[in-house]
């Protein structure tokens, strides 16, 4: 049973296709890949027909015409064999050639699309390959073990003709129709007593399975014969057969391994509408551009796989762009660097104002509460009035919803300059060591990036807290400025001592523009610790780079 039939030209241009199961693309770019730009694929020569291996279980089998030089290929899954398909791709390709071949040397010379007014000869073509379809499959029904050879009709030996002709002359017989369309059956009940064949075949040449609207012309008394469709068929396949056969198989598809060679020019105007893609899922127009210059600077210069388009070439490229940048070049296995330290584990969560750090801190708290480990949240947050008591509420709430009531405990100390954060920070960690605590977690004071007063402080807060870890939360919502929201805060620690996760919060609330966290990852090689879902504690998510990078490129 055949999954996939092709014709297509040296460009890559699909002219034909008959998908009667669905065939992943993959299948057939590696096909492309492997026959013609690789030649890595070991190719047999089965009845005059090509035949390979494609990614393990697919056999393709495939051939070539010149002038217009063409090339069909079908595909069938081993397990499922098409002894036929061989014979479906030559019939196919020289029917093809025979009804389009002209027409299409016309276009390629007037320089217009390769398939521009052709409607009625492809409307033909998909008949006469219906039929040949049917045909074959049937013959193949009826002779399992029929190599490919017995079912190449007029191509073949004569004994294979013969055979073919008898069976044609059934068939001719048998597909009468009537003025309406329906089956003619006056006069022609013998034709139509199938009780002298074997009952496979008689399920199989029905005549109510043929559709009379697939294929051939009324006759001058109005009748619908399909016996002269066949005979147009076989005329044309005659002829081809007169025609000069291709010598050196392959030769001419050498032109295919060459491929275009991409040049800026080619690639401008593609990289452009990427660009504006990117920049409407909220990625910074600067990010953009440097994702769209990395596709061109690895593109420029090389040659496309003909099958492909320099605009899904450029795609592709894009795609593996965005999947390198957010996978992260660390381990971002948490927990386990937490058991790999000496206690208390330190932990600091830094951000501009109103992002969502003391939430985020809360769900991070919930999530250790859930691997057993011992937490003591430590209110740094000395600035902004409510910021303690808000903490007090989480403790608590985190006290109720882990069911760990003496795992987790608030340190606080007041409100204050940035002399009392840094003498907070130590105090907790000293009770942290006295009581047993795995993990101290340090809320911090919302504060602009771009204000050099306000972001000072943090340098001696770390000096002072030495955490392991530095989390920034960085709200999906930001856009642009989380370019330099993410420089800003990465630089602030002093020489030596950067931003160690991002957490990107509010991202249930930006539907597909998630391009923040492109860009705060992109500015800064920081890598993404958690999304932030929602406002409870476990509304907290890792990061599917594919999920992230399919939802930007849709
Ligand atoms: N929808 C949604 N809301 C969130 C998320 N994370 C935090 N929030 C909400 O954002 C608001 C601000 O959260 P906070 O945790 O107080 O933010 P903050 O950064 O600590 O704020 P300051 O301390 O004032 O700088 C709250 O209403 C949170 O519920 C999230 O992932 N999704
Ligand atoms: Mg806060």
């Amino acid at each position: 049973m055949i999954d996939e039939f092709l014709i297509f030209n040296l460009k890559g241009e699909v002219l034909f296709k008959h998908s009667p199961h669905r065939l992943a693309e993959s299948v057939v770019n590696t096909f492309i890949d492997e026959v013609f730009v690789s030649s890595t694929a070991s190719i047999s020569t089965v009845d005059g027909v090509q035949s390979c291996n494609v990614v393990d279980k697919y056999v393709a089998r495939f051939d070539q015409t010149h002038n217009p030089d063409l090339i069909a290929v079908c595909f069938y899954n081993k397990n499922v064999p098409a002894p036929y398909a061989g014979s479906l791709v030559q019939i196919s390709l020289t029917l093809f050639k025979q009804l389009l071949g002209d027409d299409i040397l016309q276009n390629l010379e007037r320089q217009v699309g390769v398939l521009d007014g052709m409607d009625k000869q492809l409307e033909k073509f998909e008949q006469y390959y219906t039929v040949k379809l049917d045909e074959l499959q049937q013959e193949s029904n009826q002779d399992p073990g029929a190599s490919s050879q017995t079912s190449l009709p007029l191509l073949d030996s004569s004994k294979s003709l013969q055979k073919n002709k008898k069976k044609k002359e059934i068939k001719k017989k048998l597909r009468k129709w009537g003025a309406d369309g329906q089956v003619d059956e006056s006069g022609d009940a013998e034709d139509l007593d199938y009780s002298q064949q074997d009952a496979e075949s008689n399920s199989r040449t029905t005549v109510t399975e043929i559709n009379s609207e697939s294929f051939g012309d009324r006759d001058a008394t109005g009748r619908f014969v399909v016996k002269d469709l066949n005979e147009e068929i076989d005329e044309l396949l005659a002829k081809s057969k007169e025609s000069s056969q291709v010598k050196e198989p392959f030769a001419f598809l050498k032109k295919i391994t060459g491929g275009k060679t991409i040049t800026a020019e080619d690639i401008k105007s593609t990289t452009e509408e990427l660009q504006k893609h990117l920049v409407k899922k909220n990625v910074a127009p600067e990010i953009a551009q440097q994702l769209t210059s990395n596709v061109e600077k690895a593109l420029v210069g090389s040659k496309t796989k003909n099958w492909t388009t320099v605009t899904s070439t450029a795609k592709a490229a894009l795609t593996k762009e965005l999947t390198k940048i957010l996978t992260p070049g660390t381990s971002i296995n948490l927990l386990e660097d937490i058991k790999k330290n000496p206690k208390p584990y330190v932990i600091s969560v830094v951000g501009v104002n109103g992002v969502g750090k003391s939430t985020n801190l809360s769900k991070l708290a919930f999530w250790l509460l859930q691997n057993d480990f011992k937490v003591l949240i430590t209110a740094c947050d000395t600035f902004r009035s409510g910021a303690v008591e808000q903490l007090r509420v989480h403790v608590n709430n985190l006290k109720t919803a882990s069911d760990k009531k003496d795992r987790v405990e608030l340190f606080e100390g007041g409100y204050g300059g940035s002399d009392l954060v840094a003498k907070i920070a130590k105090n907790a960690i000293d009770y942290a060591k006295k009581h047993q605590f795995d993990i101290v977690l340090m809320d911090t004071a919302g504060r602009r990036h771009n204000d050099a007063q306000l972001m000072a402080p943090l340098a001696s807060f770390a000096k002072a807290a030495n955490p392991n870890k530095i989390i920034m939360v960085g709200e999906a919502l930001v856009g642009t400025d989380s370019v330099q929201q993410a420089k800003n805060f990465n630089s602030a620690f002093g020489a030596g001592r950067n931003l160690d996760f991002f957490i990107i919060s509010k991202c249930d609330t930006v539907g597909d523009l998630i391009g923040t966290m492109v860009n705060m990852v992109a500015a800064t090689g920081i890598p993404i610790l958690f999304v932030g879902v929602g406002q409870t504690y476990t509304d907290l998510r890792t990061l599917s780079v594919e999920w992230a990078v399919n939802t930007l490129m849709s």
